[in-house]
């Protein structure tokens, strides 16, 4: 009897050991490079794209601006999402996409951000 009575009383005391290890662990959350905070999506209306290369030379110029993190045009819809620091304005995207030039000729975008 003595020696699994011993035995038990080792197992129970290991096992409250385990319990007290774990407790101070503190749940954490952990936020990811994926989910970027503090930027915002705009949307934006694009005349004038007449082909799948006149997207990517929008899409390069929307790119370009400082704070914009990415650029998805769509020659399909006429239409881009930007996503970007909430202090990139309007103006700024609608002026870069006015100054897209291919082959040293102005492009004739017209852009309005929808948001
Ligand atoms: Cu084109």
């Amino acid at each position: 009897m003595r020696p699994l009575f011993t035995c038990v009383l080792i197992v129970a005391s290991l096992a409250a050991c385990e319990r007290q290890r774990e407790a101070p662990t503190p749940t954490q959350v952990v936020e990811t490079a994926s989910t970027p905070a503090n930027t915002t999506t705009l949307e934006v209306h694009i005349d004038g794209m007449v082909c799948g290369g006149c997207a990517e030379a929008a899409q390069k110029a929307l790119e370009g601006i400082d704070g914009v993190r990415s650029a998805d045009v769509s020659f399909e819809k006429g239409m881009a999402k930007v996503v970007c620091d909430p202090g990139v304005s309007a103006d700024q995207i609608v002026t870069a996409l006015h100054n897209v030039e291919m082959n040293g000729e102005k492009m004739p975008f017209e852009a309005s951000v929808v948001e």
